[in-house]
């Protein structure tokens, strides 16, 4: 390893003087679904559900729920009839004084956009025949909200063992392009965690397991973003002193960005270990 963790013990102290450094610019609103809206009880803030009332807000002290930060997440169980076929949590929601959408800003032609998240499959379970993911759906300006164009981005199927992955989608100035030019541009983009099954539910297979998702971010702009999980501080996309501090704060905070190894919930070598090799492993 390139960092020893006499080095990283020693950094400990400094991370306390220096102070954390400035997180992204997430343009979303309640991106981890700790908020309640005040008006449902069973929704997170500036999200409403699509086909409910399969889109479940979970606790953390809900039985078999999955929360990555804080106490809450959202989960996706497979559809089971037409009625939920698609099903998903989108931001595309009024807010109270109903001026404008929950939805983030986008600039058109501003930059990539880039959308990331963590999602996690139970353990014994897999997904499998529906497609599961993050639908971008790019608004004009209110009160038109009309959808400019639409992007979606599957996760991979394989089995994550019960663990949070990463996720990450980016919108480029190209492929904004390449769909044409239909003014007036789109002001804004829905975010939604999603999945959709076409088939048939008399016969074949079904979609299968269960997906829970949390702390998702939205920005744009020609920024990087973080290169992997060990990118915890700007500037992202190189791996440097700030990311260890960052790291370290985290750690001794009990901050989940920095429970990086099994078991969820505890703070030990073993997250440290993990981090260091994302670290040794660089950024591409
Ligand atoms: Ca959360």
């Amino acid at each position: 390893m390139h960092v020893k963790v006499s080095n990283v013990v020693a950094a400990f102290g400094l991370a306390a003087l220096v102070g954390l450094a400035q997180a992204a610019d997430n343009r979303i609103f309640n991106p981890s679904f700790e908020l309640e809206n005040p008006a449902f009880s069973d929704r997170p803030e500036g999200w409403n559900p699509i086909s409910a009332p399969a889109p479940q807000w979970v606790d953390a002290s809900d039985p078999g729920a999955y929360v990555r930060t804080g106490s809450k997440a959202i989960k996706l169980p497979p559809s089971t009839n037409p009625g939920n076929r698609f099903m998903g949590w989108t931001t595309n929601v009024f807010l109270p004084d109903g001026s404008d959408l929950y939805d983030p800003d986008y600039t058109y032609l501003g930059g990539t956009v880039k959308v990331s998240g963590y999602y996690l499959v139970p353990p014994g379970q897999a997904l499998a025949n529906d497609t599961v993911g993050i639908k971008l759906e790019f608004r004009r300006e209110p009160p038109n909200f009309s959808i400019y164009t639409a992007f979606e981005f599957a996760v991979p199927i394989a089995a994550t063992n019960g663990q949070w992955q990463y996720f990450e989608c980016e919108v480029t100035d190209a492929m904004m392009l390449a769909v044409g030019d239909w003014p007036p541009y789109a002001t804004s983009v829905s975010i939604l965690p999603f999945r959709w099954f076409p088939g048939d539910y008399g016969a074949g297979p079904l979609p299968q397991g269960d997906i829970f998702w949390d702390d998702l971010s939205m920005t744009q702009g020609d920024e990087p973003g973080p290169c992997n999980p060990a990118d915890l501080a700007e500037p992202y996309g190189v791996l440097n002193f700030f990311d260890v501090q960052q790291f370290l704060a985290s750690f001794s905070a009990h901050n989940p960005e920095a429970d990086l190894a099994p078991p969820t919930g505890v703070f030990d070598f073993f997250d440290v270990s993990t981090y260091l090799n994302y670290f040794s492993a660089g950024c591409p």
